[in-house]
């Protein structure tokens, strides 16, 4: 067994339109992720989820960003950075960080927990892109904006809870994006990050381009976050998502996407921490979305049919 990890749940759904991501951790341990774990050869530890106020007790709209609209920020700082205090210590610690979500924004705190002592590259498996400001979103929820606010995009530029500056956009690679709002677009374009369509899958096919993916997020990086997003599955697969997109990627490439960078962990030991968002039990069909993530999470860490 090498390096253990540290489960830790993150039950907020502050950054989503739609209830029930908050049990999303409950959903993915329920649907065996330990054992999945165990059974991949590691050695996982629960360290049980934060605690996070419902969202009823809580005002969406105030303390506002001068500019825009986010709703629930001040509750997401909250979490976020009680979140990135763990996921620092746990590194620490010499164990490896694996954050339930959740919701996207989530990602926020892993990914200033991951970069506070390291340069961090991140790989983003997505529908969307979540590079939404508060200025440019079209829906005022955070979970669209986690990549901005890392890069401290706009209002997030002087957010020090939310901003990583060792997080460079240079080392950031999407793959499987389909649904990007229009000014979302001009930042992407805009942007040196690299972004891998669903179209790039249909051409190259999966591990080829999640080896692409690989070499752009370990270029001039200390390690790698993964950030898996269950929409990113086409919604016949993982119909348990608050934003389903059709036309995502397969049951199958998803194992293969997982399964490289799993090798590639094996061989260069690039990963450092990782989250999985967006389950939602309420909108899930027997709890299959549940299930895959924590099968996606197996893969990651050396799950093997053989
Ligand atoms: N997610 N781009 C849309 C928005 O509201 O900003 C959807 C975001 C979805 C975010 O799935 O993590
Ligand atoms: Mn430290
Ligand atoms: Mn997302
Ligand atoms: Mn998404």
């Amino acid at each position: 067994m090498g390096q253990p990890i540290k489960i830790i749940g993150a039950p907020m759904d502050y950054g989503a339109d739609r209830r029930g991501v908050d049990m999303g951790p409950s959903a993915i341990r329920y649907a065996g992720l330990a054992d999945g774990l165990s059974r991949a050869g590691v050695d996982p530890v629960d360290a049980g989820d934060l605690s996070i106020p419902r969202a009823e007790e809580r005002d969406p709209d105030v303390e506002q960003p001068t500019q825009g609209h986010a709703k629930f920020l001040r509750e997401v700082e909250d979490v976020c950075t009680r979140l990135a205090d763990r996921v620092e210590a746990i590194l620490d610690n010499g164990e490896f960080p694996l954050v339930l979500g959740g919701d996207h924004s989530v990602a926020i705190g892993s990914m200033r927990g991951s970069s506070s002592d390291a340069d961090l590259g991140a790989i983003w498996f997505d529908a969307h892109a979540d590079l939404n400001t508060p200025e440019t979103s079209p829906s005022g929820n955070v979970h669209g904006m986690p990549l901005a606010a890392t890069l401290g995009r706009g209002a997030f530029a002087d957010m020090t809870w939310a901003h990583a500056p060792r997080v460079n956009e240079e080392s950031i690679a999407y793959v499987g994006l389909r649904s990007i709002d229009e000014r979302e677009r001009d930042l992407l374009r805009d942007s040196e990050m690299t972004a891998f369509t669903m179209a790039d899958i249909d051409e190259r096919g999966m591990t080829a381009v999640v080896e692409n993916a690989l070499d752009v997020a370990t270029t001039d990086t200390d390690g790698v976050h993964v950030s898996l997003d269950l929409d990113w599955l086409d919604p016949k697969t993982a119909p348990g998502v608050g934003t389903p997109v059709r036309g995502g990627v397969t049951y199958r490439e998803a194992h293969a996407a997982l399964e490289t960078v799993s090798r590639r962990h094996e061989r260069d030991g690039i990963l450092r921490s990782m989250d999985v968002v967006e389950v939602n039990p309420i909108l899930d069909e027997g709890n299959e979305t549940a299930t895959l993530a924590a099968e996606l999470a197996a893969s990651a860490f050396g799950k093997r049919i053989l």
